[in-house]
Parts: C-alpha cells; structure tokens; sequence
C-alpha cells in the first residue's frame, strides 16, 4: 500500500467467490486527505503447486481519499465597477478545489443590498 492520505494504513483482505482467484482489499486507517494505492510484491502469495506470484500490475489501483472541505472565496469580478450605478453587479466566486457544479446554485448565494439611501434632493430623509 502507498500514496499520499495520511494514516496508519492497514489491509483487510477477504475472498470474493470461492475459486481462489479473486479477493477484496479493504484499506482502512486514512486520517487525512491523499492517494490510497494498493499493489502486491512479487513472491508474497503461492499457487496451489507453490509457485510465487509475480508482482502486480494495474491499470488504476490509485482512490483519491478526500475530507478536505472546499474553501471558496467572493470578491467582486475584475473590472466590475465599484461603485455603479448599472446591474448587474458581477462577483467572482473561487474554489479550493473543483466542486459539483450542479450543487451550487443562486439559491446559495447570499445576498445583501443596503438600505435604500436617501435621494440626492432630500439629503435628510432619513433624520
Ligand atoms: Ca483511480
Ligand atoms: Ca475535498
């Protein structure tokens, strides 16, 4: 086992069926966010006849374990006037890392607008 996810990593192998082929590799263990990989050396397990293996090879034995939560920043988009009198008024949101585009939508967003300032004629609307 290897990769980047922090941890003790520990393997818990189980067989799937029951002609000896095929097992299930249970990593557990991972406190932080990285790669899991799992392979096997050569010469670790035998063969009815006693034959060693030889190593593993895989076309994708790498799992991304990720508990990192997204950090996202908000600032007003580059070359959004400020202040305007013209909307709309265009942010930049920026993640951390790539999200679910189809789990952020306007519902999301929250909104502020300043309370309605006095017109320019009647300076003292609001004493
Ligand atoms: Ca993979
Ligand atoms: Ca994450």
């Amino acid at each position: 086992m290897g990769g980047t996810a922090t941890g003790t990593l520990a393997a818990a192998v189980t067989e799937v069926g029951s002609d000896g082929t095929t097992f299930n590799i249970a990593v557990s263990g991972m406190t932080g966010s990285g790669t899991v990989t799992a392979s096997l050396d050569a010469s670790v397990v035998t063969d009815l006849a006693g034959n060693a293996n030889i190593a593993s090879t895989s076309t994708d034995n790498t799992v991304m374990y990720d508990i990192t939560a997204p950090i996202v920043t908000v600032n007003q988009a580059a070359g959004q006037s400020d202040p305007t009198d013209a909307g709309p008024i265009n942010f930049t949101a920026v993640f951390s890392q790539p999200i679910t585009p189809a789990t952020f939508t306007a519902a999301h967003v929250s909104l502020t607008a300043p309370l309605a300032l006095p017109r320019p004629s009647s300076p003292r609307a609001l004493q």
